[in-house]
């Protein structure tokens, strides 16, 4: 949507000051949706947190602003708070979903290149599903492992995708990386062969099948965030990135159910958010972790649900190498989840509460909405996932032992590499 969003609109709407929404609705012809995109002024985190609270969803970070989408009743109460600078209704035609993005992969395509791989390397990959969604779609995995029966007891990486509906780069990344890593492991690439060998590699990339669905099922993109679920007052849908059980409800997650961050009634009360809990309970052997999210150029570890450090100082040492170290492949910028602003109740946090795993957030390019936002343009997709390549390789390479981004003559953790043996 924002791609296609004009120029003079855009730049109206980063520069007025105070902005009729009539008049912009006036300059636009697409149907207007229920969604305000909205200036607020914003100038560090704790002001972006405010923000937040007010359950808006914050899409973009500029010095002294944020951009963010919201609802009337959010708009009236920044309003209050002194802090809106513009509100502009998001119209069907800025949300517009173009022809030329056919190459992006709905849930049947995925499904289909995830049985393809599955196909063409049977001995070393498992496709599976780690649970159901609320309508009842699979949760796909494809387990990749050079000695599945043994898998469990080598070192695992998760790599998720699609958490928010409208985030669909952040499938393709994932997918893509499967198909990269057992193309090289069939080139005879040192380093995939022995990682292959090496690791229990798990990949879901699309944890939200329900929500990327109804997000591209109008003839253009509705710029939809959360799953699918009925709310008990008849609105729509969880903020899966709210509904995890670390700090759950407080904030940065709305109460409201209409809330683009509505975190749900109960922690993990979504199948999917539940799903991944009960994968990630059941495979003790999972070290690092990444969520993929887009938009904005970032690596995030936690805390995200409190300015406070980790407690651990060492943990906190190996969260800010390993980011750093990943920098320097995508270019992205490393940073606490919550420098950025507080949420509650995501993945990251929970992954490593509960079980220590070096779990991190990328948010993928671009790095702000006026160049394509959550809909950049499947010309963009092939330069994303290149630059996000090493940084997955390394997640799973540090699976062994992530002490060793500091301490680098640590052992492994004691998993047994039967490959390597
Ligand atoms: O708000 C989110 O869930 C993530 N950003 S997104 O634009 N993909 O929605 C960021 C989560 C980072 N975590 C915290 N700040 N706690
Ligand atoms: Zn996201």
């Amino acid at each position: 949507m924002l791609r296609i969003l004009g120029l003079t609109t855009l730049a109206c709407i980063l520069s007025a000051t105070s902005l009729n929404a009539n008049a912009a609705a006036a300059a636009s012809t697409g149907t207007e949706t229920s969604l305000l995109w909205m200036k607020v002024k914003a100038k560090d985190k704790f002001e972006r947190t405010r923000v937040a609270n007010t359950g808006v969803s914050v899409e973009v970070r500029a010095d002294d602003h944020v951009m963010v989408l919201g609802t009337a009743k959010q708009a009236a109460a920044l309003e209050a708070m002194g802090v809106l600078e513009a509100k502009f209704p998001a119209t069907d035609e800025m949300l517009d979903f173009p022809g030329r993005d056919s190459n992006f992969h709905n849930y049947e395509e995925l499904k289909v290149e995830l049985q393809k791989l599955a196909a063409d390397f049977p001995k070393i990959t498992a496709l599976d599903s780690i649970g159901k969604s609320v309508e009842g779609r699979d949760l796909l995995r494809i387990r990749i492992s050079g000695d599945l029966a043994h898998a469990s007891q080598m070192p695992a990486t998760l790599i998720m995708g699609g958490h928010h509906a409208r985030e669909h780069v952040s499938v393709e990344v994932p997918l893509m990386f499967a198909q990269r890593l057992l193309s090289l492991y069939q080139s005879g690439d040192a380093e995939a062969v022995r990682l292959i060998n090496s690791r229990d590699i798990q990949i879901v990339p699309m944890v939200n099948p329900d929500g990327a669905e109804y997000d591209v099922s109008g003839g253009g993109y509705r710029t939809w965030r959360k799953n699918r679920a009925s709310n008990s007052d008849g609105t729509m849908g969880v903020d899966l990135n709210r509904n995890y059980a670390q700090g759950f409800g407080g904030e940065g997650a709305s109460d409201n159910t209409d809330d683009e961050t509505y975190h749900g009634p109960a922690a993990f009360s979504e199948p999917e958010t539940r799903a991944v809990k009960d994968w990630v309970d059941s495979n003790p052997n999972t070290a690092t972790l990444l969520t993929v999210h887009t938009y904005s150029q970032l690596i995030l570890y936690p805390w995200g649900g409190s300015y406070d450090k980790v407690p651990d100082g060492r943990d906190g040492q190996v969260f800010e190498t390993m980011a750093k170290k990943m920098a320097t492949w995508n270019g992205y910028d490393p940073m606490q989840a919550s420098q950025l602003y507080i949420a509650t109740g995501d993945t990251c946090d929970w992954a490593y509460s509960a079980h220590k795993i070096f779990a991190f957030t990328f948010e993928l390019d671009p790095n702000q909405f006026s160049f394509g936002g959550f809909y950049p343009g499947q010309d963009k997709v092939p330069g994303i996932f290149e630059k996000n390549v090493k940084p997955m390789m390394y997640l799973i390479e540090m699976a062994d032992n992530p002490y060793r981004a500091i301490e680098p003559k640590a052992a492994a953790f004691g998993f047994s590499t039967p490959l390597l043996n």
